[in-house]
């Protein structure tokens, strides 16, 4: 019997491991990419500072946070997501599974880090 639908959670389960050597196959169907998107804190600014970035609906986005000290991202996706991160690097994923524009903030800084421009 064939079950495509615990194949598929079986790749997903092997992507989220992040132990991947190279050559595996990408996932079928939509929203099998990864955005990676490298946010950088420093000296009281972020980079980057309000820029858009395309994202698919329900495929992964991971921010990779580079920072001096703790602190934390707002995403203003439905619901909200509060996304902690410690000093150096930390790696934040997100999935977004709503069409739309979702402002990716630091309060503490009251900066729009990215607008994800799901779709
Ligand atoms: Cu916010």
């Amino acid at each position: 019997m064939r079950r495509p639908a615990a194949a598929a959670a079986a790749l997903a389960l092997v992507l989220a491991a992040g132990t991947a050597c190279g050559d595996d196959e990408p996932a079928p169907g939509a929203g099998g990419e990864t955005t990676t998107i490298e946010v950088t804190f420093e000296d009281g600014t972020v980079t980057p500072s309000g820029e858009r970035v395309e994202v698919d609906v329900d495929g992964e986005v991971e921010l990779v946070v580079q920072a001096e000290e703790a602190g934390e991202i707002h995403v203003h996706s439905n619901p909200e997501q509060l996304l902690e991160y410690g000093p150096g690097t930390t790696t934040l994923p997100i999935t977004l599974d709503q069409p739309g524009v979702v402002e990716v903030e630091s309060h503490e800084l009251g900066q729009v880090i990215v607008q994800l421009q799901v779709q």
